[in-house]
């Protein structure tokens, strides 16, 4: 089974849900309604790191996350935290998060992997070349794939000397992180090789602009009636009917996990497709 990580980004300015859900209610509800969907983990962030964004002081990031991981592991719901410092990684995981999802693969903060070895957490390592200010400064390969693969080996040679277990490690591609569009596909169509490390692997495609690159981002048509987005509002059921998409392919090539906003239509994707490749 594939699993499904919600998203509950609690930062003013991320680029499709942000600003949401920085009241502490509103973000419980939404973790909720994310579970209540078919979420088996919820991936709580402070710091958006869509291209551009500017860092967010770790102070100011701990405040927006801890209570609302406290108040979710409290009601039993597994609870990942989305971050690059190894300070909010240890306060999210003493308030009950299970896993810590950087981004960066320990990169942006040098002691993130000391922090995690020193926990109990699991960590996703993320494939990352640079902060969002200059994402695609660092968008340059001669072989995307293999690169890919050789730079998440040596992060998982940094964990492991950092003491992390190698059964606590998952690797995810960075999708969108210093990655053009097709450079992004080149990657999707050989997750195999990044399946083939050896570990859990998670794949985070969720409205990204490759996505809106490949298929558009307007709504469906001149009539696509009550409730559309308006004329030039960016149309978010396109972009999750692909990643929902882009979630059955993931899980095709083995990958262990999704993350997504729209929780309810990556689950209906991912239940067709186990019908379809477990009927006999
Ligand atoms: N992408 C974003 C944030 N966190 N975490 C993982 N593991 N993988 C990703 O691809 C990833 C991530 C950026 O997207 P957002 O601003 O919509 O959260």
């Amino acid at each position: 089974m594939t699993l499904i990580m919600g998203i509950l980004n609690i930062t003013p300015d991320s680029f499709s849900d942000g600003g949401r859900y920085l009241d502490l209610d509103v973000a419980i509800g939404h973790a909720e309604a994310l579970r209540r969907a078919g979420a088996h983990i919820v991936d709580v962030g402070g710091e958006s790191t869509r291209p551009g964004a500017e860092r967010v002081d770790p102070d100011v990031e701990r405040g927006r996350v801890v209570p609302v991981i406290e108040a979710l592991a409290a009601r039993g719901v597994v609870v990942s935290v989305d971050t690059m410092n190894a300070a909010t990684a240890s306060a999210a995981v003493a308030a009950g998060a299970r896993i810590v999802n950087d981004v960066s693969g320990g990169l942006a903060d040098p002691d993130m992997f000391a922090a995690v070895a020193a926990s109990d957490a699991d960590v996703a390592i993320g494939h990352w070349r640079g902060h969002s200010t200059d994402m695609y400064a660092t968008a340059r390969y001669d072989d995307v794939v293999g690169e890919v693969v050789a730079e998440l080996q040596e992060r998982v040679s940094a964990a492991a000397a950092a003491g992390i277990a190698p059964s606590r490690i998952v690797l995810d591609p960075g999708i969108g992180f210093g990655k053009r569009g097709d450079q992004n596909w080149a990657v999707l169509n050989r997750l195999d090789r990044i399946v083939g490390l050896g570990k859990r692997v998670l794949v985070g495609t969720s409205r990204k602009g490759f996505l809106r690159e490949a298929i558009g981002d307007t709504p469906f048509g001149a009539d696509a009636g009550a409730g559309s987005p308006a004329a030039g509002e960016p149309d978010l059921a396109r972009r999750d009917l692909a990643t929902a998409v882009t979630s059955v392919l993931a899980a095709d090539a083995g990958a262990w996990g999704v993350r997504v906003h729209d929780v309810a239509t990556t689950r209906d994707a991912l239940t067709v497709r186990s019908r379809w490749r477990e009927a006999s």
